[in-house]
Order: structure tokens, then C-alpha cells, then sequence
């Protein structure tokens, strides 16, 4: 077991453009009322918490299709990959506060440029209701945030948001877990991608430790690193209701830890985004505590010592 101190970089990232609903640009100040850098900090932990970052002025685009506030969404983008890129340069791990979805388009890009000059793969954990793998040419919705996975994996349609030729993460290196809601183009494509796609039919039937087992050895066989992207939608809503895009049959409290316990067990996360949580759409803060709550079982707290 891997149970290092880690240099932890917090990055708010308040951008709620890319969903449909406002209130997500409040996720960052949720997620620090609910103590998530001390609950770090407790389990041994160097944290720092940067603050809220800012998106860059973004003018001139031209995005055929239906791509809402794309300006702002690029502006976002740039501003993370250059973050994350900075920090694992600097030897932290980052975790991205968010914010929607959308803000993982410039999460994983900067991941995907330091992985690539290092000479590792990175694989990427999405753990979702959705499978945000659609375009602005396929996009019933035109939000965004649907868009992340199909922009890293390089899907035709988003030019010019990063340059064209920047590093891209491989279809087959990223495991969607926990799906339930995925649109008719976006189906058809992921197939011919050949993303990974472990929706709950396939967790109701496999469970949760051998799928993760079969995700985590691949990880360690290719030395890879992972950014594990985590939409409170994952969760089931009558735990996590502060989501903008509930999908009812989530993750269960167990499956959910158990998914960061043996995250943990590994050691091998090496970048994080806390995504679409909705602090206007909560209950009493339950969404966000129960968060803080997982990712303390991602970063080492467990009931016995193994
Ligand atoms: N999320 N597939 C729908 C769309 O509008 O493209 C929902 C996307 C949800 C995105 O939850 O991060
Ligand atoms: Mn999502
Ligand atoms: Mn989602
Ligand atoms: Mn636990």
C-alpha cells in the first residue's frame, strides 16, 4: 500500500457557463465551508489552497454547431491547462474545485501536456451520471459541459479552444464509471472511440471491486498516470441532490467509497476535478459534506489500518 504525504494545490475554479442551470460558480466556497483542505490536512497532507482562479479573455472564436458562452468556456480552458500543467510540474497534485464540468477540457489537457513530455500515459477515471462525450455538432443541449471527454480525446468540432496539435488522452485510456444517461450520437461514438464505458448495468452486475481491480491494474501495468474527474452526479441523488443534472440509479454510499478506498490503496491519482456541485440546488449542505467525506477515503482515511 502507498500511503505518501502528498503536496496538495486546491484550485477554485467558480465557472457555471457551461451547464444549463446557474449556481455552480458557488461549488469552490461550498466545498471550503465544508472543510475539505483541513480534512486534507488531517490525513497528513501538505495543502495549499490557490485560491479561485480567473479565466483569460477569450474573443474571435467561430464554433460551428450549438456551443453556449463558448468564449467564456475557452477562456476557462486555458487558464486550467496551464494550471494543471504548472502544478504537477511543481510536483503537487492539483485538485480542480468546481465549478461545471466544462472546466475539465483544461484540467485534463494540462495533465495530458505534462504526462506526455514525462513519457507516461494518462488515463482518466470519469466517474458520471453522463458521459459528457458529445460535440457542438451533436449536442441536443449545446451546454458544455456535455463536451469535456470528447474535447481531450480530440473529437472534430472544438478547434481552436487549445492549439490543435496539443497532446490528446486515448479513447481507450479513459473508463466512464458509473453511467446512466448517455445521448443517441453520443452512444454510437463512444462505441467507435472505444472509450470504456462501465454504466450501472455493468456495476449492478460486476460490482464495484472487480472493475475498479480490472481500471487500477491497467494503470499500474502501463505506468500511467490518472486523473480521476468526479461529478457529484456519480452519486445517487437522494444522497447528492446539489446536482444541476440529476439522473435517478446512482452509486450508492458503499459503491462510492469503496471506489476511493481503493483509489487510495494504489496511490496512483495524480490529479482531481470536483465538478457540478450545485450549492443552490443542495440540501442543507449535504451534497457537499458528503463529498469532503469521499475524498478523504481517496486520500487515506480508512475504519482499519491495512
Ligand atoms: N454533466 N448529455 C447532456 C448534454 O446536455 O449534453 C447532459 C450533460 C451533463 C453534463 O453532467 O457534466
Ligand atoms: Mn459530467
Ligand atoms: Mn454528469
Ligand atoms: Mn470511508
Amino acid at each position: 500500500l502507498d500511503r505518501l504525504p502528498r503536496n496538495i494545490a486546491l484550485f477554485g475554479a467558480p465557472v457555471q457557463e457551461g451547464a444549463g442551470k446557474l449556481g455552480c460558480k458557488m461549488g469552490p466556497d461550498a466545498l471550503r465551508v465544508a472543510d475539505l483542505p483541513k480534512e486534507l490536512a488531517s490525513l497528513g497532507h501538505a495543502v495549499t489552497d490557490h485560491g479561485d482562479l480567473t479565466p483569460e479573455p477569450a474573443t474571435g472564436l467561430t464554433i460551428p454547431g450549438a456551443a453556449l458562452n463558448a468564449e467564456i468556456i475557452t477562456g476557462w480552458t486555458r487558464t486550467l491547462d496551464k494550471a494543471a500543467y504548472g502544478a504537477l510540474a511543481a510536483g503537487q497534485l492539483p485538485i480542480f474545485l468546481g465549478g461545471d464540468h466544462s472546466l475539465s477540457m483544461g484540467s485534463v489537457s494540462g495533465a495530458a501536456r505534462f504526462a506526455a513530455e514525462a513519457g507516461r500515459p494518462l488515463h482518466v477515471l470519469w466517474l458520471d451520471a453522463h458521459s459528457d462525450f458529445n460535440t457542438p455538432l451533436t449536442s441536443p443541449s449545446g451546454n458544455m459541459h456535455g463536451m469535456p471527454v470528447a474535447f481531450f480525446c480530440g473529437r472534430p468540432g472544438m478547434d481552436g479552444i487549445l492549439p490543435n496539435d496539443r497532446p490528446l488522452v486515448r479513447p481507450q485510456d479513459v473508463s466512464i464509471y458509473g453511467a446512466r444517461s448517455i445521448d443517441h450520437d453520443e452512444r454510437r461514438a463512444l462505441r467507435e472511440a472505444g472509450v470504456n464505458v462501465f454504466d450501472m448495468r455493468v456495476i449492478d452486475e460486476r460490482g464495484t471491486g472487480s472493475i475498479m481491480r480490472d481500471i487500477l491494474d491497467r494503470v499500474e501495468a502501463e505506468n500511467a498516470m490518472l486523473h480521476v474527474s468526479f461529478d457529484v452526479d456519480f452519486l445517487d441523488p437522494d444522497l447528492a441532490p446539489g446536482v444541476g443534472t440529476a439522473v435517478r440509479g446512482g452509486v450508492t454510499y458503499r459503491e462510492a467509497h469503496l471506489v476511493m478506498e481503493m483509489l487510495a490503496d494504489r496511490g496512483v491519482t495524480t490529479s482531481l476535478d470536483l465538478v457540478e456541485l450545485n450549492p443552490f440546488l443542495d440540501d442543507r449542505g449535504k451534497s457537499a459534506l458528503l463529498v469532503v467525506e469521499l475524498i478523504a477515503s481517496l486520500f487515506g482515511r480508512q475504519v482499519f489500518e491495512r
